[in-house]
Order: C-alpha cells, then structure tokens, then sequence
C-alpha cells in the first residue's frame, strides 16, 4: 500500500519548489509531463518502483484539499510554487472576504507592510477562516486569522488569482486591506 502523504509530499516538492532535483522542466504555466514525473518518482524510492498515473490520480482524490491536478498527460501543482520564473496566473474575481492564518510575531509586520509572498511567488489565502486557522496553526500553536477586504482590494488594482476552491493568491496585498478577523 503506498503512503499517499509520502507521495503528495514528493509531489510537492517536485512541482512546486525543486523541479530541477527530479529533472523536470516545468512551463510557464507549472506544467510538465506525467509520464517524467513518474520516471523521477520510481528512483525515488524501493516502494514507488511500480508508480502508475493511477497512484497520482488516487493521492489526488484521497487529499483532503487538492494539491495538483492533471489534465490529460500532463500534472501540476495548483499553488504553493517557489521555483524561480514567473508562472503565467490568470486574474479572477475573488470572494468578499479571504482569511489568512500567520503567527502573532507576523501580525505588527504585516499590518505594516501587507502581505508578502515571503519564500513563495506568491501570498496564499483561504476562503474561510477555519483553513486559515489551520495554515497558521503550522507556524504557531496561537494563530491569528487576518481578514482582508478582497472586493475593496480586487477594485483598488490588487489582482487575485484562483488556486484552487479553497486557496487564492496575490503578489502582494496592501495592509490597508488587512484587519484582525474577529469571529462573529
Ligand atoms: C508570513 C500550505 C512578516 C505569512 C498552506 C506566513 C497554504 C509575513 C509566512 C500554503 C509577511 C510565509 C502557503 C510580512 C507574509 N511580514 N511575515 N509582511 N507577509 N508573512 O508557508 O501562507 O498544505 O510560505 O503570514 O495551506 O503559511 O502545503 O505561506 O506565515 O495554502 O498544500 O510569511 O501552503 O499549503 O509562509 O502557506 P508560507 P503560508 P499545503
């Protein structure tokens, strides 16, 4: 049985951060082909010598949010990129209101100076605070979710792009736009 976590997580690895370790060129829009993905893969390690498009396709299913898709031959990952090399994004309209979960050390910072993409291309941010809470939760055991105005910031020239259902993404987000969210 193969660990799905282990696989998502070397998935991860390969399409958002170090394509180069696993002799992947991604284009410009993350994608690259399946079947080179795999070849990577099954050096890997002893139990992923048999890894099949369908191993893919259930650590996609069995994710509890999703992380990559693929279309026909070819697989990328959704967000979370910091490989070097613009991706090509698509603006969309956002929803309302977008959570962002953070440690109590980054609030001052990013009530300050917004938010930054940091390590990765871009910033991320959830549709619900309850996902940022759990985003935050991987930085500090006491998150704090910030709400940001995404209608007023979409109108004002700040362009969001469109993860997945749950994850959408900035370049940056002026702390203007940025308060505390406060549970109802
Ligand atoms: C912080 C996971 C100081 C920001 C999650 C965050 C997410 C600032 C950290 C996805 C700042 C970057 C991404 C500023 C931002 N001053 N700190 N001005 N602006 N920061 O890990 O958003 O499970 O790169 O608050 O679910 O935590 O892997 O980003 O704490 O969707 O699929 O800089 O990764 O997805 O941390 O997480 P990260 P993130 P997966």
């Amino acid at each position: 049985m193969i660990d799905l976590t282990k696989l998502s997580k070397a998935v991860s690895r390969a399409l958002r951060h170090q394509p180069w370790l696993f002799e992947l060129e991604l284009d410009n829009q993350g994608w690259t082909r399946v079947e080179d993905l795999l070849s990577a893969l099954r050096k890997e390690s002893p139990e992923w010598t048999d890894l099949g498009m369908s191993d893919l396709r259930l650590m996609i299913a069995a994710a509890a949010k999703p992380r990559h898709e693929i279309q026909g031959q070819m697989i990328r990952a959704l967000y979370g990129h910091s490989t070097p090399g613009a991706l090509v994004m698509v603006r969309s309209a956002p929803p309302d209101e977008l959570f962002h979960g953070t440690s109590p050390e980054s609030i001052r910072s990013i009530l300050t100076g917004g938010l930054l993409p940091m390590g990765r291309q871009s910033v991320h941010m959830s549709k619900d605070p309850s996902t940022a809470f759990l985003v935050g939760g991987r930085k500090s055991p006491h998150p704090v979710v910030l709400s940001v105005d995404a209608t007023s910031a979409n109108s004002r020239g700040v362009m969001f792009f469109r993860g997945s259902d749950i994850v959408w993404l900035a370049k940056h987000v002026p702390a203007e736009f940025i308060r505390i969210y406060k549970a109802p």
